[in-house]
């Protein structure tokens, strides 16, 4: 079975971090094959959201610890540069909402591609480790970046730091998740989520992902100019005047993603 899996359907390409055995932990053939999974929906006019799962008990627990030793060990400048760099980029990057749906244990590199998507929905079970410190590792994946814009310097120093397991009820809790389903609701609603978005206006989707993305080092004057610059993109859109018919006309938007 390969070690990434994909699937599109209702326009939400769902990938599945598919080894199992391992916790879905990355090893270098996975790591390429994501990139090369996220490119194609990048590609794919038809996907219009992407869905990102783990196979079995857990979300991702991140690098594959048997990988760094041994005659064939992958150099850790290798490891960032080829591996968890240009995975978080390209999701940063990408045009199109990218949705993590936690579905169990997320750990070390697992919990910040977690983290660093557009919408972070878990289950109830699931769980998040800044499992870094615990082998003398400082947290990566653009980790130090979006944890502590999401809970704030100090709650994300100690989870750093102390390496704790949070549970998901905490991780929402504490702005790292969005929403967190019941076991039985998680598979049905957390795939909703991305199928509302994938009906939605995703060039506008993409313009908010650009403008926030442009946000986390603005000044408040350069973010005032990039609204206005974007707003007239999105306004450019067929979505956006389509948007304003249909709610003159009192019916439904039919959204094609342009
Ligand atoms: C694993 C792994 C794993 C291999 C579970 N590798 N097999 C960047 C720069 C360069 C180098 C390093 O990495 C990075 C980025 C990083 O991600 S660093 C952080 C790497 N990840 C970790 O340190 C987490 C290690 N895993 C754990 O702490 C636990 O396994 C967690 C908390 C995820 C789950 O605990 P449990 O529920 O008790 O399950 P388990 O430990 O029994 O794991 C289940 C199986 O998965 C087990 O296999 P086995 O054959 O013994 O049943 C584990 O060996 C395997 N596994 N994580 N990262």
């Amino acid at each position: 079975m390969p070690s990434v899996l994909k699937e599109v359907s209702n326009r939400v390409a769902v990938i599945t971090l598919n080894r199992p055995e391992k916790f879905n932990a990355f090893n270098r053939e996975m790591a390429f094959l994501f990139q090369s999974t996220l490119d194609e929906c990048a590609a794919d006019a038809n996907v219009r959201a992407i869905y990102i799962t783990g196979a079995g008990k857990a979300f991702c627990a991140g690098q594959d610890l048997t990988e760094l030793s041994g005659e064939n060990a992958i150099g850790i400048d290798k490891i960032l540069s080829e591996h968890y760099n240009p995975i978080v980029t390209r999701i940063r990057n990408l045009r199109k909402p990218v949705i993590a749906a936690v579905n169990g244990v997320a750990a070390g590199a697992g919990a910040n591609i977690a983290l660093c998507c557009d919408v972070v929905i878990a289950i109830d079970s699931a769980s998040f480790i800044q499992a870094f410190s615990k082998i003398g590792l400082i947290p990566d994946s653009g980790g130090t970046y979006f944890l502590p814009r999401l809970v704030g310097f100090q709650k994300a120093s100690a989870l750093m730091m102390l390496g704790d397991k949070i549970s998901a009820t905490e991780a929402e809790r504490m702005g790292m998740v969005y929403k967190v389903f019941q076991t039985g609701d998680f598979a049905n609603e957390s795939i909703k989520i991305a199928e509302t978005l994938g009906a939605m206006p995703t060039a506008g989707l993409a313009l908010i992902k650009q403008a926030l993305n442009y946000s986390v080092s603005a000044s408040f004057e350069d973010q005032l100019k990039k609204e206005d610059e974007l707003q007239c993109k999105a306004a450019a859109t067929s979505d956006y005047a389509e948007g304003v018919k249909a709610f003159l006309e009192k019916r439904s938007a039919i959204f094609t993603g342009k």
